[in-house]
């Protein structure tokens, strides 16, 4: 069939609106019509060719919902007309990583979503007969699209997919992160350097737990507004200080903060993150993605004297079991979702929900097909 899509046909590139062949579901996948679509900072990572998995020409897009058109052979978790969101992280349950309890990490089909194929090595996608590469087992960026039957949730058909969308990847990273990750407690300080869509996702999870203070830090004090409204305490902007924002805040706090969160992909804010982190118990949590070639490090001190260095991958949430009950607590206004879609969009506009995040003017820009 054809589908409109917003093609990445080289790095660094604007996308291109054309129309692409979608070839049927083949056996274990489903086709799906993508009805919104957020633009997450990974898919400008990605575009941008820092990304060492990036592949081009391909269909960015990872932050989706929308109802299953066909199912192919063997599928027997969703039917034609199932609202769904595309996972990033698959969950087959079967799989060593599914069964061991401990992660979210899901194996089954995560090679090949790196190669930016379908499970059996080849693409659903075409333009002018020539196969265009998928992405993050999603490319929500193209009004149908083919996925895994493991990468897909199934979700209330009352949901407002203009809001739920954002749960397919911002929201759902940054409120897991708290919750899965760092396991946040009532009254424990919150640092969160980043108030994009995941930062502010980090904040809105905080106040879940009843954390105590959150200190919420940007370049970009117009993210501050949003960040206090969501729970922020402090807010702070490294720019107004002399000295290394790790320094900032262990000046205010004395001995750090009990979590942190490294919501930006910079390696030098995860250094500063982990060193503001309490002494002897603090965790700092990195979400940011780093691109090619980039390294973190520290003194081991910092590691010795208590911290601890974690990351998580779409909030350490399992997408199948987990993220039907998540769209349920948005339907009932305990995850808030309205405020991050500062910017709804057609397709033809998405590169302007591109420019909009690099000037810092938008938390989520969502496509509407
Ligand atoms: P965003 O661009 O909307 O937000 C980033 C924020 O960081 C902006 O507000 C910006 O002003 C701020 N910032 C930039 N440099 C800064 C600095 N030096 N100090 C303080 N603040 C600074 O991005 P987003 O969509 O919220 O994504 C954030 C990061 O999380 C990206 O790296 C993205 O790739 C990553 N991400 C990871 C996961 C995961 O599962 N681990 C999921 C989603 C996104
Ligand atoms: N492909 C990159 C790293 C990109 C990355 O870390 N992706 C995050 C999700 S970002 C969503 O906006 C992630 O979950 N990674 C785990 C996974 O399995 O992809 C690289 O460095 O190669
Ligand atoms: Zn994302």
């Amino acid at each position: 069939m054809k589908s409109r899509a917003a093609v990445a046909f080289a790095p660094g590139e604007p996308l291109k609106i054309v129309e692409i062949d979608v070839a049927p579901p083949k056996k274990g996948e489903v086709l799906v019509h993508i009805t919104h679509t957020g633009v997450c900072h990974t898919d400008a990572f990605t575009l941008s060719g820092s990304d060492p998995e990036g592949l081009f020409p391909c269909v960015l897009g990872h932050e989706g919902a929308g109802v299953v058109v066909e199912v192919g052979e063997g599928v027997t978790s969703v039917v034609p007309g199932d609202h769904v969101i595309p996972l990033y992280t698959a969950e087959c349950g079967k799989c060593e990583f599914c069964t061991s309890g401990k992660t979210n990490l899901c194996i089954a089909v995560r090679e090949t979503q790196g190669k930016g194929v379908m499970p059996d090595g080849t693409s659903r996608f075409s333009y002018n007969g020539q196969p265009l590469y998928h992405y993050m087992g999603c490319s929500t960026f193209s009004e149908y699209t083919v996925v895994a039957e493991v990468s897909l949730a199934k979700i209330n058909p009352h949901a407002d997919h203009e809001h739920v969308c954002l749960l397919g990847c911002g929201v759902t990273t940054g409120i897991g992160a708290v919750h899965n990750t760092a396991k946040v407690q009532a009254g424990d300080s919150v640092a969160v350097f980043g108030l994009g869509g995941i930062g502010l996702a980090v904040i809105q999870g905080a106040r879940q737990a009843k954390a105590g203070r959150i200190f919420a830090i940007d370049t970009n004090p117009d993210k501050f507004e949003l960040a206090t409204a969501m729970g922020a305490t402090d807010c702070i902007n490294p720019s107004d200080y002399d000295k290394p924002i790790q320094q900032v805040i262990l000046d205010i706090t004395r001995w750090g903060v009990d979590h942190t969160f490294e919501c930006i992909g910079n390696v030098n804010v995860m250094r500063a993150a982990l060193e503001c982190a309490h002494r002897g118990w603090g965790q700092s949590v990195v979400i940011g993605v780093a691109g090619a070639g980039q390294e973190i490090s520290t003194r081991p001190f910092q590691l010795v004297t208590g911290r601890t260095w974690k990351g998580t991958a779409f909030g350490g949430v399992k997408g199948r079991s987990q993220l039907p009950g998540m769209v349920e607590d948005a339907m009932k206004g305990e995850i808030d979702l309205k405020p991050f879609v500062t910017h709804t969009m057609g397709l033809d506009d998405i590169n302007h929900a591109f420019e909009l995040m690099h000037d810092g003017k938008s938390i989520r820009s969502v496509i509407i097909y």
